[in-house]
This record gives structure tokens, sequence and C-alpha cells, in this order.
């Protein structure tokens, strides 16, 4: 550790000018009178979250004014909106987002010193917003900022979850989960909209009308209806010059009492509608890749989709009066299948509503929607039991027949129409049951159909889409995701932030690609070490927090290798656990040899169902109990689970990592977007050919990652020959010692056989090859410790990293869906 230290680097801080005397006192004048009439609260008696709620209705108020502008201009424009559909937004804090891109954020740091308080503080007080399982929700949130930040003219329509992901407590080793509870204390950032309320029908009966030209028409009575209420949120893009609209819909009952029950005696059953309603928003589901299949999961989904449709189609009518022009003024994109049900709403808004033809109607439904795929593993492709749609949306089932008729009809002409091929082509699955395809109904309501890496989408072409692509050839398209550099670049790490824009200018956030230009630098001592310093400082802060929150003391000089994301077989935490233990066998074996100091790095959430994922989060943390207190391995190595993984844990660690793991079993990962927020901030990537690792290798060069393992073809041809682990356990000495010490209970004294499961299933139904990958993941980490021996490589290969990540910034991923997705334009930020 001879590299100087940047004083205070880790402080959020520095753009190096100081704001204008005047401003800070208009500011800080606001805030105190928002404390006052809006908190109610005098200075002397102000909490840090009284404190918070002031400033960020302070900055709201900025926000508010070029909102109003922004759907002023869209109007009289008559632009073409997108509406971007999606069951999570996973947003967490927004006090520092909506204060950076306000570019407030040194006026109002001052505008409270000079009242004493600390803005830092203040960012830890308000509740992280996790209305989403990982990175689909989270890539949701910042495709909103980019679309902001573009000026596209944008609404994000959602569900406003009272509970959103559950919170992760970890007691003796294991994950407990509790409600989370992001609007206990209120929510400074929303404005409900108690005018904006729907109808949302469910159940019921169809009746047929014949209409006086002789044809029939079919009305949908719904037995029951749930009201929509409307919760609006603005997101601020990059220097304030667009603000759009995130509008979240809450359920509530149609009736909020039966006064006849009650007045009956019945008190509880006064309620029960409003229960049965409300039910609808009251939490986020936690499976992530995995669907829920429960009746209530499709309440959600109608529901916010019907609000949505009702919604946008409103605006529309009294916008353009003409709904045959829909597609020309409205591009709705699916964030996976979850909101598929919208093509049948929207053709059922169509025909039944507006009497619009059915081929007319088909033609702008396709027009107007794209769909979204972001995972390829079979059992999270939804589907519903044929039975429950046809009670819970009768009409919606006779739409969806009728468009698989058609569709079958069309195919069923070809060639090779075999009964086979009409199977695999139907929007009905008859193999266990009936089963109602979403991603068929999203693929054949869409124009376009994207993945989300390049790998994934050439994927999508041969497995679960094959049949679909051979019908319409060239429907499915890529776009690689991205990441808001607002978010994962200036606000988790504003010290490396300013570094880089002295190199490259102040313009870094409007145009990321000029990043490019770091490149040069990396071969430049002074600022390899200014980095390196920044770096160093950052792994202090997390040590501090890693400290506080769980009492491990960790080395800021060590090797923080850093695994964070859901826990799930395919990400392969257990894999980065095994090389663990193997290390330490050998550390303690052979404790003489020079070892290279090394953090090991997990967090992450498990389904609360997921039983295996929730015994590999034990593992973790039992290895880590292990390996802490042992002498011999004199803090050689340190092995730390974080609870609670979220959003702004991500923004604390990230900057803080050397080594990103990206380790997946090949062809599993749809794209991954932590991989892209870890080489941004100068970690080294250790990873498989997998998702937008692939990217990310082509971008930083093969000398600058560490890419190790079975390619998705050769995994896929390995499955054909067996799933079995013993031969490869059998070949590595190291392997099957690591093995054996975990199943004879070396990291569980007080339950020996606790993890034989764990092991058993890696012998036998190795199906995510984590042994088949073991000798080639454990040699590539040796050679990460060569490299780390020499840190002027390492540091050069951290500064290449960081130069070629502007390519994904989400302002590229969201140019290209409105370039050729949406039809719509963009208009860069700037400085004026
Ligand atoms: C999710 O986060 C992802 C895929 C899902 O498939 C569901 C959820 Cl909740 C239904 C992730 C992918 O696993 C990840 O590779 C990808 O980067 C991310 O979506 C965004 O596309």
């Amino acid at each position: 550790a001879d590299a100087p230290l940047v004083a205070d680097a880790a402080a959020p801080a520095a753009t190096g000018q100081v704001p204008a005397a005047a401003e800070v006192a208009e500011i800080r004048d606001r805030i105190l009178e928002k404390l006052k009439h809006s908190v109610s609260k005098s200075v002397g008696s102000a909490t840090p979250h009284d404190w918070f709620i002031a400033t960020a209705l302070s900055v709201r108020d900025k926000i508010v004014e070029s909102w109003l502008t922004s759907i002023d201009t869209a109007k009289k424009t008559g632009r073409k909106r997108v509406y971007y559909l999606s069951l999570e937004f996973l947003i967490g804090r927004l006090l520092i987002d909506a204060l950076t891109n306000m570019e407030l954020i040194d006026q109002t740091r001052a505008a409270l010193a000079e009242l004493g308080v600390d803005l830092e503080a203040l960012r830890e007080v308000e509740p992280d917003a996790a209305l989403g399982n990982g990175g689909l929700g989270r890539l949701a949130a910042c495709f909103m900022e980019s679309m902001a930040t573009l000026s596209i003219a944008a609404y994000g329509y959602g569900i406003r979850y009272d509970h959103g992901l559950f919170r992760q407590r970890i007691k003796d080793g294991r994950q407990l989960e509790y409600p989370e509870d992001w609007l206990s204390y209120g929510n400074p950032w929303e404005f409900q909209r108690p005018e904006l309320v729907y109808g949302v029908g469910f159940s019921g009966h169809i009746e047929t009308q014949t209409l006086p030209d002789g044809e029939l028409k079919q009305v949908w009575m719904p037995g029951e209806t749930v009201q929509a209420l409307a919760y609006d949120t603005p997101i601020a893009g990059w220097r304030g010059a667009h603000i759009n609209t995130l509008r979240l819909w809450a359920a509530r009952a149609a009736d909020p009492l039966r006064l006849d029950k009650f007045n009956s005696g019945d008190h509880v059953g006064a309620l029960m509608d409003q229960v049965r309603a409300e039910s609808i928003s009251k939490v986020l589901y936690p499976g992530d890749t995995s669907p829920a299949g429960q009746e209530l999961r499709l309440r959600q989904e109608y529901f916010f989709a019907s609000a949505s449709l009702q919604d946008l189609v409103r605006r529309h009518m009294s916008l353009f009066g003409d709904i045959k022009t829909l597609a020309d003024k409205a591009a709705i994109q699916l964030n996976d299948t979850h909101p598929a049900i919208a093509v049948a709403e929207l053709m059922h808004i169509l025909v039944d509503r507006y009497d619009i033809p059915w081929n007319k109607s088909w033609a702008i439904t396709k027009a107007t929607f794209s769909y979204t795929n972001h995972t390829l593993l079979p059992e999270a492709l939804e589907t519903w039991p044929v039975p429950l749609m046809e009670r819970l949306l009768p009409r919606h089932m006779q739409i969806i027949y009728l468009i698989n008729a058609l569709h079958l009809e069309k195919v069923g002409k070809g060639p090779d129409a075999s009964g086979a091929r009409l199977a695999a082509l139907s929007l009905i699955d008859e193999s266990h049951g009936r089963r109602v395809r979403m991603g068929h109904l999203a693929f054949l309501g869409s124009h376009k159909v994207n993945g989300v890496s390049a790998l994934h989408s050439d994927l999508m072409k041969t497995t679960v889409f094959r049949d679909l692509e051979s019908v319409e050839p060239g429907k499915i398209t890529n776009k690689t995701n991205g990441i808001t550099f607002r978010r994962w670049l200036k606000e988790a790490n504003p010290s490396l932030t300013s570094l880089l824009t002295e190199v490259v200018g102040d313009t870094l956030l409007d145009d990321a690609t000029i990043l490019e230009k770091v490149a040069p630098y990396a071969d430049d001592s002074a600022f390899t070490e200014r980095y390196a310093a920044i770096r160093r400082a950052n792994k202090v802060a997390l040590s501090a927090l890693v400290r506080d929150r769980i009492g491990v003391k960790l080395d800021p000089d060590a090797l923080f290798d850093v695994h964070i994301k859901r826990i799930h077989e395919y990400k392969r935490q257990i894999l980065n656990i095994l090389e663990t233990v193997a290390i330490f066998e050998e550390i303690r074996a052979q404790s003489f040899r020079e070892w290279i100091p090394r953090v090991k790095i997990f967090a992450g959430k498990a389904a609360a169902s997921y039983t295996t994922a929730k015994l590999i989060i034990q593992l973790a943390n039992d290895v880590g109990k292990v390996v802490n207190s042992d002498p011999t391995v004199r803090g050689l190595l340190k092995v730390v689970f974080l609870p609670n993984y979220n959003v702004s844990l991500a923004e604390r660690i990230i900057p803080a990592a050397d080594l990103s793991e990206q380790i997946s079993t090949a062809g599993m990962e749809a794209s991954g977007t932590g991989n892209m927020k870890f080489a941004l901030n100068g970690a080294l990537t250790i990873g498989t050919l997998d998702g937008a690792n692939v990217e990310i290798l082509e971008k930083v060069g093969a000398p600058n990652i560490f890419i190790f393992g079975l390619t998705a073809d050769q995994v896929e041809a390995k499955r054909t020959q067996g799933i079995s682990g013993q031969e490869a356990i059998a070949r590595s000495q190291r392997l099957s010692e690591a093995l054996e010490s975990i199943a004879s209970g070396v990291f569980s004294p007080e339950q020996p056989d606790r993890y034989r499961p764990l092991v058993d299933a890696l012998t036998y139904n190795d199906f995510f090859l984590v042994t088949a990958d073991f000798d080639s993941y454990y040699n590539t980490q040796r050679d990460v410790f060569k490299r780390w021996r020499d840190k002027k490589s390492w540091w050069r290969s951290a500064v290449i990293n960081t130069s070629n990540m502007g390519w994904f910034s989400s302002d590229r991923t969201i140019t290209e869906y409105a370039q050729e997705i949406w039809n719509v334009p963009t208009t860069p930020p700037g400085r004026n």
C-alpha cells in the first residue's frame, strides 16, 4: 500500500466547483419552508427523516416545474409515446438521483451543511424502493432514466406494491424473510391522482348480441370489478431537460364497505370485498426467474395491463380522436411475458369497444406491441391453465382461441405442417393439461421481439422460439442491455467520476462513449496511481460498512472478490464456494507459501420457496464462520455474506470490488447487468462466455478479462452425454477433497450431513455443470492471483475496462429501441 492516499476520496463530492452563495441560500430557505409547512417540524426537533422529506420535497418542486413543461410539449407536438409495461421497477433510493440529475447536488449539500445537516446521512434514511426482484426490474428503472435523458415521451406502468421484495435477515447462517415496508413513513416522490380511477373487471359471463346487420357481438359482463388508482412518480433525466412519469396502480374495492352486512352485524364480512380487491397490489411475488403460477399473480397481471391500456387509450383518444392511429402514436413494450395479457386486452378494446374489424384490430395490435424476453430457462416460461383463464377472463380466453385458430390456419398450410410442428406453434400447450403459452401470445402480438444480449438473442432463435421464428423470420432482434451511468458511475462512485471527467471533460454523462479517451491513460502511472487510490478509499469505506453490519474486519489491501446477485443454481455461487474451500484447505496445509490475501464477498436473496438456494446461502455463511476464525489462515482469506442485498448496497459494494464474479453456466444468463456495473467501476471480470460477458470480452480484449469454462455449445453437447459429476470429480483431487470436506461436516460440525444433498446433487445430477467447470475456474483464479501480484498490469487492465464500457450505457440501448423498435425520435442531453 505505497499508493498515495487521495484525501477523502470516498466522500461524495467534488465537481470542483464552489456553489454560488445566493443559490445555496435560496435552497436552504426552500428546505426550511418545507420542513415547517409540509413536515410541520422546527429545526430543533427535526429528525434526519424529517430533513430527508423536506429536502426531497424541495427538489421535487423543481422537478415538477420541468415535468409540466415536458407533458405540455409532448401534447403540443403530438409526439409518439412509449409505454413501458413492467410488473417490476427496482428503483432504489431517489434523493441523490434526483439531486444529481437536476444538477443540484453540490448546492444542496452546502445548504444542508449550513443547517448542520449531512446530506450523506439523509441519503441513508431513505427507504430503498424494491419493487422488483433483480436484473429485470433494475433494467426497467435504468430504462426509465435513460428515456427521460433522451427526451422520449415515455410512461412506465406498473403496480404500486404496498410491500416490495422481502427484507432478508441471516440468523444462524440461514435466510429469514420479513415483510418490507417502504411506504410506512410516506413517500415524498409520488402524487396520488384521485381523479384517475379505472374499473378492472374479472370473471362473470359473456352475452352474445345480434347487431342490426346480423353480425354477432360478444359482450363481457364481469362478475367483479376492482378499481385501479394512479400514483405518479416523476423521473428526471440527466440535466433535468425532460421529465417522464412512472405511473403505478394501486387496487381498491369499488365499495369500500358493504354497509348491508355491517348493519346486520357481520363486521368482518363487510370488509371482505375490500381485502380481496386490495390483495392485488399488496405484495411483489418474490420469484425471480420462476413464474408464480397462482391465481393472485394472474389477477395482478391483468389488473395492471387493463388499467394501463385504458389509460393510454383514453390519452390517445383525447389527443388524436381516432383509435385507428394508435400504432402511429403509441409503442407498448412488454417487459417479459408478465404483461402479455395486454395483447388480448387491446384486441378486446378494439373489437368489442370500438367495433374495429378483427383483421384490422390485429394489425393495429401487432404494430403497437413489442416484447422483450429475459430468460430461456424452460421452467420460467409463463403458462396459465385454460380453466383458470376461462373463469377469470372468459372473453380474453375466447380472443386467445381465435388468435390461435387464425394463426394455426395460416401456418397449417405450409409444406412441413406436421402435427408436432403445429403443437409447438400453438398458443395452447396440450402436453400436461391445457395451458396458455404467454410467450407465444407476446410473440404473435408483437412486431418485434428482442433478447437482451447477442448470445441470448441468437439462442432464442434456436430454442424456445425456434418454430415461431421460422414462421416470422426476422422478427427476433437483439438489444443488449445497458445501465445508467448517472446512478452507477456518478452517484455510486463520485470520486472516480471526477477523475474521469478531468480527462475526458464534463460531458461524460451526456455521451458515455467519450470514456474511450481514458484508454491512453492506462499506461500513465500518475493516472493509474490516482485511480488505484480512489479504489482503495472505496474499499476502506466498504470495510467499515462490513464491520458495522456483520462485525468482520477486512483488510482493504486484500483482493476483494465479489459475487452479488440473486442466489440461483445457474448463477453457480456454489462453484465460487468450492474454490474458496479448496484454497482454505491449501492455506492450512501450506501456510508458508506466499498467499494473496483475499476477501470473498457474497450477497443475494433466495426465493423463499427455493430450498437449494437457501441451503447455498447457509453454506456460504457456514464456510465464512469456519474460515474467518481459523488461526492458521491468519486473515489471508475472509468470507463474508452481506445480508439484505438491494440497490443501495450494490452502490456501496461495486465501487470497491476488484474481481467481479459472472460465472453462470454458459447459455443460461440472458445478459447480466451487474457485470457491466463492475467493469465500469474498475473491477476485472472472471466469467464464462455467457450473456453480455461475451460482449464485454469483445470490448475490453482477452488480456483484460478472465474467461473460463465450457461455452454454450459445449454445455449443450456435454448435457446430451449425461450430467453426472462423477468423472470430473474423479479426475480432480482438489475438487473431490473440497466436496468431501463439505459433505463430511467440516463447515457444519453441529449437523455433519447438512450439505450432503448439495454434494450428492453435484456428484450424480450436475445439471449446471459445476464439476465440469471446476478445474478451469480454479486455474483461472490462479491466473487472477498472478495478475494481482503485478499491480501495474492489474490497474492497467482495470483502466482499460473502464474506458471501454461506454457502449454499455442504457442511453445506447434505449437509442436502439427508439430507432429500431419504437420508431420515436431521441434528443441527447447536453450542456445548455
Ligand atoms: C430477471 O431479473 C431476469 C430474467 C427473468 O426472466 C426474470 C427476472 Cl426477475 C423471466 C434477468 C436475467 O436473469 C438477467 O440475465 C438479465 O440481465 C436481466 O433479467 C435483465 O434483462
